[in-house]
């Protein structure tokens, strides 16, 4: 399904301290300390796209207010508070920190040799700050080959086991197989990060649903190993919308709720430059899904088609730019390898913002 109308919050402003304050204006957004003072309106007709910008006292005059009016089930999506997610509040940017355990990861292949490497990286990351820790065990750059269930459970398991039994952070598992999401579950994982929104997999949508684990959806176009060959869309931002939009239906109908959904639109995976920075300029689209944001392009190569920076470990600049522009968009976890560092940019992103050193966590 292709949908005829969007709507995306604009003009997102800190929400004041005092809840009192009668004379403040714009729409709450997703419970989090943030407004916004106008909608984009977009119309879409096939291939034609149609976008304008207009102040909420507006959003329902005039011809466009019968889009607003037609759109109403997004509006009130952006509008509704966010559930925790596995525990954790939403009412501040998260952070999930990156556990590679590949031989060939695109930015830190190499660096985590061993189980305990692992180990010893993800309780680095959790004493930095992360909220989240997200174990992975094959490679999902452009190019990569698939791995075995056999190895991916051989390279997971030993770290999943080794950080439950030392740290209380939330683990993610990353994966597309339901068998290690099985295991990953019942070793005591929190969330599962699957690249293909649980359709690479024909038993992943029943086995998420079976474990209760909270899941995200990313949205990708093709396989890891082809996929950046030669994507195409319609209108990037809103393909991405319709897909994520259909894999939050799917997972309803298969039991899991909304509440336990988070939506990525997957920068990288299947897409160009100019797909990426479209998406990444339509962030707060996505809040109209209903559910929390990720976003990840920590050490992306967009960050290298934009600066020339060939070497991922030099694109730390390039990726805290990237988290602030989703935090700036209400994007609830953003996923990263730089984590003292990421947490460094948001603390200071959000005292500026809100005007206050009384900074949530
Ligand atoms: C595993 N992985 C690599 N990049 C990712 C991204 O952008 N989002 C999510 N959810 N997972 C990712």
């Amino acid at each position: 399904m292709q949908r005829s109308i969007y709507i995306r919050p604009v003009g997102l402003f800190p929400a004041p301290s005092d809840e009192g304050d009668k004379a403040w204006g714009g729409l709450p957004l997703t419970g989090q300390p943030l407004r916004f003072a106008a909608v984009e309106i977009i119309e879409r007709n096939g291939k034609t796209t149609i976008r304008r910008i207009v102040a909420l006292g507006e959003a329902f005059e005039r011809d466009w207010g019968r889009h607003t009016l037609a759109a109403s089930d997004l509006l009130e999506a952006i509008r509704e508070p966010r559930m925790r997610l596995a525990g954790l509040s939403l009412d501040r940017p998260r952070i999930m920190g990156i556990v590679n355990v590949t031989p060939d990861s695109f930015s830190d292949g190499g660096m985590l040799g061993s189980a305990q490497d692992a180990i010893d990286h993800g309780l680095r990351l959790a004493e930095e700050g992360a909220d989240i820790l997200d174990i992975g065990g094959e490679s999902t750059r452009p190019g990569a080959d698939p791995v075995s269930l056999e190895e991916e459970l051989a390279r997971v398991m030993p770290v999943i086991e080794g950080l439950r039994a030392r740290t209380e952070v939330r683990i993610s598992i990353d994966t597309r197989k339901a068998e290690v999401m099985r295991c990953a579950a019942a070793a005591g994982v929190d969330i599962v990060n699957d690249v293909s929104a649980l359709t690479h997999d024909p038993q992943s949508l029943a086995v998420a649903a079976e474990t209760g684990l909270s899941v995200i959806l990313m949205h990708s176009q093709g396989d890891p190993k082809t996929m950046n060959k030669d994507p195409q869309y319609s209108d990037v931002a809103f393909d991405v919308f319709d897909f994520l939009e259909k894999r939050v239906a799917a997972c309803e109908a298969a039991g899991i709720p909304k509440s336990k959904l988070v939506a990525d639109p997957g920068i990288g995976f299947g897409k160009h430059l100019h797909h990426n920075v479209a998406v990444m300029s339509a962030l707060s689209l996505y809040h109209a899904l209903g559910v929390p944001v990720l976003l990840g392009a920590s050490r992306k190569k967009l960050i290298d088609h934009i600066c020339d920076v060939p070497n991922p470990k030099d694109r730390v600049p390039g990726s805290l730019a990237a988290a602030l522009a989703g935090a700036a968009q209400g994007v609830q976890i953003v996923r990263v390898h730089d984590v003292a560092a990421t947490r460094q940019a948001l603390a200071v992103w959000q005292a500026a913002l809100s005007g206050t050193d009384k900074i949530l966590g």
